[in-house]
């Protein structure tokens, strides 16, 4: 089935929206966030592995051939460079791990070698945006005063790791390497990591805490970067297991109807809110619960289980089966959103995402037949005659639709849809990690890698 949800999606982005970043499914144009700037072909560069993976060999061939011919950096666009290190550079580092074809190592090299200069600051702490013609970074004019964002220079290390790996600078990793430094210098409160980092003074920002938007990947990539390191980066273990802890004692609480949820901490005040990106972590925490230290590792894969099932509760109490932006576990409710503006679906991948990592670290069946509801759901309401679109409002029985058909759903969405209903050989942990934007990125060995042991 994902495999032809993922054909109705990519024909009609390529009837539509060739070449553009993404498509808007009801009107059937193009669609141009200005996260890319005017870089071009997110869908394109994001589907790749997803294609190849289905088997889509004519699509796949027909994407690398835009790639060669049209996929330009030298533009003059101020891009996010957490969304372009997620979703060119990692989509591009997959396509080429997974098929071999060295357009993809060239292209996504020459994307890192541009990417560079964001790192330009007093601390080394990137900006959050570039200027990849001029060089010249920025921060988002919202984040306090002039900070950095955790989940946005916290998520560049699995990239960059591999960037080093295959073109031989050493820069890349060195880079990402001291953004780690500078973390570790730093007092955090109740060893917590607050979502803002001022690039200029080196100190936190304002103490947010979140597992949700702004600081999400950031643990993802700690933990992903001890196994993709063979299990040899210490450094990355410790970090993740020491959130984790942290996270555990500060912001993991259980409602009165049994529902264990991950609160958001402001200056030590619990907001008992959790957005639809938190539920990634029940994936995160079942995929650590192995290395988990003083006999954790029980409770790590109970959490992953419970967090499950209360992203499953917020896709159950709506009427459309699919779950809101954010959901709220206080006034008398749980796991239901309070506020209008938290109530859309935009085709986001997080819950999904956390049954295949259930459904394959514990086989319980009732992984997959969530898996299946969603994908009712998704047929049922997101499809349209030109696509897939969000929906604004998940507690009405009327859709309205958003009509942007986001890159992460060809990535994400419909990929672990299809690895929750492969067998356990397709791409297995053991040899593959995905970062945050679902691209499958080889573990390198004690050695450094091996590159035919990694294929399959
Ligand atoms: C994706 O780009 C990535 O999963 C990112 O980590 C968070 N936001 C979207 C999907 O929701």
């Amino acid at each position: 089935v994902s495999l032809q949800m993922m054909k109705h999606a990519w024909d009609n982005y390529k009837r539509y929206a060739w070449g553009l970043n993404e498509l808007k499914p009801i009107s059937k144009q193009g669609h141009s966030s200005n996260l890319f700037g005017n870089i071009q072909g997110a869908t394109i560069v994001d589907a790749l592995d997803t294609l190849y993976i289905m088997e889509m060999k004519e699509e796949f061939k027909e994407a690398k051939e835009w790639v060669e011919q049209n996929l330009d950096f030298n533009v003059n666009a101020e891009i996010s460079v957490f969304e372009v290190n997620i979703r060119f550079v990692g989509g591009l580092l997959s396509a080429y791990y997974l098929s071999g074809e060295e357009i993809f190592r060239k292209k996504a090299v020459e994307l890192g070698e541009k990417l560079l200069p964001a790192f330009n600051t007093p601390t080394g702490i990137p900006w959050a945006l570039l200027n990849i013609k001029s060089g010249i970074g920025r921060n988002w004019p919202w984040a306090s005063g002039g900070s950095s964002i955790l989940a946005e220079f916290g998520t560049l290390h699995l990239e960059f790791i591999h960037l080093s790996h295959l073109s031989g600078n050493p820069l890349f990793a060195e880079k990402v390497m001291n953004i780690r430094k500078v973390l570790n210098r730093l007092d955090k409160p109740e060893g917590l990591y607050p979502n803002y980092l001022n690039p200029s003074s080196g100190q936190w920002g304002q103490h947010h805490v979140s597992i949700g938007g702004l600081g999400d990947s950031f643990y993802e990539y700690l933990l992903k970067a001890w196994l993709m390191s063979g299990k040899t980066d210490e450094e990355g273990r410790k970090m993740y297991y020491d959130a984790v802890q942290a996270i555990e004692t500060h912001l993991i609480r259980k409602s009165s109807g049994g529902l264990t949820y991950i609160a958001e901490w402001k200056g030590g005040l619990l907001e008992h809110k959790m957005g639809h990106l938190t539920c990634f972590a029940g994936g995160m925490f079942a995929l650590g619960a192995d290395g988990a230290p003083n006999d954790k590792t029980g409770r790590h894969t109970e959490l992953g289980a419970e967090i499950a099932r209360t992203c499953h509760e917020s896709y159950d109490r709506t009427s459309m089966k699919l779950g809101p932006e954010a959901f709220r576990f206080d006034g008398g409710v749980e796991a239901i959103a309070t506020r209008q503006n938290e109530k859309y679906y935009i085709l986001r991948p997080e819950v999904i995402e956390t049954y295949m990592y259930m459904w394959r670290l514990t086989h319980d069946p009732k992984y997959r037949q969530w898996g299946w509801e969603a994908v009712e759901a998704l047929e049922k309401y997101c499809r349209v005659d030109g696509g897939y679109s969000g929906i604004r409002d998940v507690y009405s029985n009327r859709q309205s639709h958003d009509d942007v058909q986001q890159s992460f759903f060809l990535s994400e969405t419909l990929k672990y849809l299809y690895l929750l209903f492969s067998e356990d050989d397709l791409l297995p942990f053991e040899h593959w990690v995905f970062n945050t934007e679902a691209h499958p990125l080889p573990i390198l060995d004690k050695d450094d890698g091996n590159k035919e042991e990694t294929q399959k």
